[in-house]
């Protein structure tokens, strides 16, 4: 076995990259070792040019950078420039979401509205009058006022009035109910850069504010628009990792973020004449399969197969068969230019805002998208005869799965075709049938085990009676060892979620899709609130989020703005906070009190489990709710606590 990955895929194909010498992430993360202690624990100030300064012990006594700065605000100003970057990458995703609405309601690109009735759902949510106006009509007015919320000056975000009452008045009353998008990360900017804001408090809370622009804002923007225009995902089957790949077609990999790519390349993929071509190479067909969230956007709407997580992209590549890896924002590695250069595999960037050195790029104008999808799968079919069968190495491994959970599918799933309402998961809570639910969501780091804390988590928790929700990379882990089947039910959960999925025909691990859809889990707790019985807001609730092998600044984003929501939020490694005690007090303690939220800092995942149990039977208890029905003692690997 190889000690980096516990998924049979990666760990075959790793041992072939160290037998041909191809190097990987985890060989380049060894030669980073040891890690600077003071970045690491975020001590490490060059905001300005009288630095870089940093915080240690000089002679007993805490040093303090060239202005005076201590390590506290040095801490939180580092932190809260990551919350900035990860709002940012959302954010900007959900903004090309509204422009690409923009040219639909106007006919250009070769996009159209898959899903009119979210259209008016939508359109009637931001005040657009219905009556008398055409789709395109709609669809220009929605786009236009969604564009507005990233730079708005003043007021609050639409959908920030989608939270609960509760919630809403505490933002207000802690001054962090979030304006413009683009504002709030500018301010995090702003305060952060030398000689402005030194509390770190008071700079803590500007990075709650952004975070919730992004939660309730750009990636909620990006989720809903998305829905209009690809249509909203309904369960669906598939399969997954890298043995999804097919030695006899034409291997097309999507990989990065922003599914206005990936929906065209895929619509491109089923062009007749693009398949006449294949054919005429001695293919089979055109096998389309994705990496990173890309993957998740087009596994939740059209059942496209994933090849892998974020960690599993230069694998990808040493298969030698992918023909064309097709890459736009986020997650994509760098290495993947010299990668791609060992193999026939064509590389090709498409976002202006992400060029690779070396590497080809076909700007994917949304004004032209479908020529240029079709330009783009054209150069993997004719990439295909360039294949090198003796290099071919496609791990057997697959899994199958069910993706396509929402908000509304959720809702239809529980409450039945004629009776769409979330009471009887409410009443699944309450009777004990279940503890609760945990998000599972984030990325891949070579700092841990591949995949194994995601494994663990949802296995301890799901054995415990707890529903997981997964997005992004964590669920592509999840996927890969079958969590995602029905059948995972009679394999993994306790009794009392087995029933459910059971009755309902769900897995026990709902996937909701990329990250910018973990906005789906802010809506699903808005309704299940909404429903009555379980309190007045997120804080009451037996939930909990984690993010157990993050690694992107996008995942403190999301982490920041679930605290600030008023959920305890696990991440499998500490935020770079260890330099300032008092940060990591008010970031796992302190704001509890103001958001009803905090952090989890736990690198072992089962010890995590024991923590997040422990909270949703805190939860549990405040709500007078009676112990879960079969496992009112907790076990974690088979053993019972407090037996
Ligand atoms: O937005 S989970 S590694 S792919 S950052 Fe990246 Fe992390 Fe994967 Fe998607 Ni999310
Ligand atoms: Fe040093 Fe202060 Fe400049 Fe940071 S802002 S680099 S601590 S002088």
């Amino acid at each position: 076995m190889n000690p980096r990955s516990v998924d049979p895929a990666t760990q075959e194909m790793l041992n072939l990259a160290q037998d041909q010498k191809f190097e990987t992430t985890w060989d380049r993360w060894e030669t980073q070792q040891p890690q600077c202690a003071f970045g690491k624990t975020g001590v490490c100030c060059r905001i300005c040019n009288m630095g870089p300064c940093r915080i240690d012990k000089a002679g007993g006594k805490r040093r303090l950078g060239a202005c005076g700065a201590d390590a506290d605000t040095i801490v939180a100003r580092n932190l809260v420039r990551m919350v900035a970057g990860g709002a940012a990458a959302h954010s900007d995703h959900g903004r090309d979401v509204a422009r690409t609405l923009l040219l639909a309601a106007e006919g250009k690109g070769g996009y159209a509205i898959k899903d009119p009735a979210k259209l008016r759902q939508l359109a009637a949510e931001f005040g657009i009058a219905l009556e008398g106006h055409s789709e395109a009509e709609l669809a220009k007015a929605l786009a236009e006022r969604a564009i507005q919320m990233f730079g708005q000056q003043e007021g609050e975000l639409l959908f920030v009035s989608r939270a609960p009452a509760k919630q809403q008045e505490n933002w207000r009353k802690l001054g962090i109910s979030p304006r413009g998008i683009d504002r709030e990360i500018v301010e995090i900017m702003h305060r952060s850069t030398m000689g402005v804001d030194t509390d770190y408090q008071n700079i803590l809370l500007q990075g709650f504010r952004a975070a919730l622009a992004d939660g309730w804002g750009g990636s909620m923007i990006a989720t809903d628009l998305q829905d209009v225009l690809f249509r909203a995902p309904t369960p669906i089957r598939s399969a997954v990792n890298l043995g999804v790949l097919r030695k006899d077609a034409v291997n097309i990999i999507v990989h990065g973020h922003e599914p206005i790519l990936s929906e065209m390349i895929v619509v491109a993929s089923r062009d007749p004449e693009l398949l006449k071509m294949a054919e005429s190479q001695g293919a089979k067909g055109i096998n389309i399969a994705g990496i990173c969230c890309t993957a998740n956007e087009i596994l939740m709407r059209h059942g496209v197969p994933v090849a892998g997580n974020f960690l599993q992209q230069e694998l990808a590549v040493i298969t030698g068969a992918v023909d064309l890896m097709v890459v736009d924002v986020q997650c994509v590695m760098s290495s993947l230019a010299s990668l791609t250069g060992c193999f026939h595999t064509k590389l090709v960037s498409t976002s202006r805002k992400a060029k690779m050195p070396g590497v080809e790029q076909v700007v994917f104008e949304e004004e032209r998208a479908l020529d240029a999808a079709k330009e783009i799968v054209a150069r993997a079919v004719e990439n295909y005869a360039r294949r090198d069968p003796s290099k071919v190495n496609i791990p057997e491994s697959r899994s199958d799965l069910v993706a396509g959970f929402t908000t509304d599918t959720i809702f239809q799933f529980l409450g039945g075709r004629y009776r769409s309402t979330f009471r009887p998961l409410n009443d699944a809570v309450i009777d004990g049938r279940l503890r609760g639910a945990v998000g599972i969501v984030g990325c891949n780091n070579p700092n841990m085990l591949h995949d194994y804390a995601h494994l663990t988590l949802t296995r301890e928790l799901l054995k415990n009676d707890v529903l997981i929700v997964s997005s992004g990379c964590a669920a592509i882990a999840d996927a890969k060892c079958g969590l995602l089947r029905p059948e995972a039910a009679y394999e993994s959960a306790g009794a009392g979620l087995r029933e459910i999925c059971e009755a309902v025909g769900i897995p026990p691990v709902l996937h909701i899709g990329a990250c910018v859809d973990n906005s789906r889990i802010l809506t699903t707790l808005v309704e299940i609130v909404g429903e009555g019985g379980l309190g007045e807001d997120f804080s009451q609730l037996p939930v909990a989020g984690s993010a157990p092998e993050w690694m992107s600044e996008k995942a403190i984003a999301i982490g920041f703005y679930f605290v600030a929501s008023g959920v305890l939020t696990h991440f499998g490694t500490p935020h770079p906070v260890l330099g300032s005690p008092a940060v990591h007090k008010f970031l796992t303690d302190d704001i509890e009190e103001l958001t009803g939220g905090k952090f989890l800092f736990e690198s072992d995942p089962v010890k995590a489990a024991a923590r997040i149990i422990e909270h949703l039977d805190q939860k549990r208890a405040a709500l007078k709710l009676a112990p879960p029905m079969y496992t009112a003692k907790p076990t974690f690997q088979g053993v019972a606590v407090g037996a």
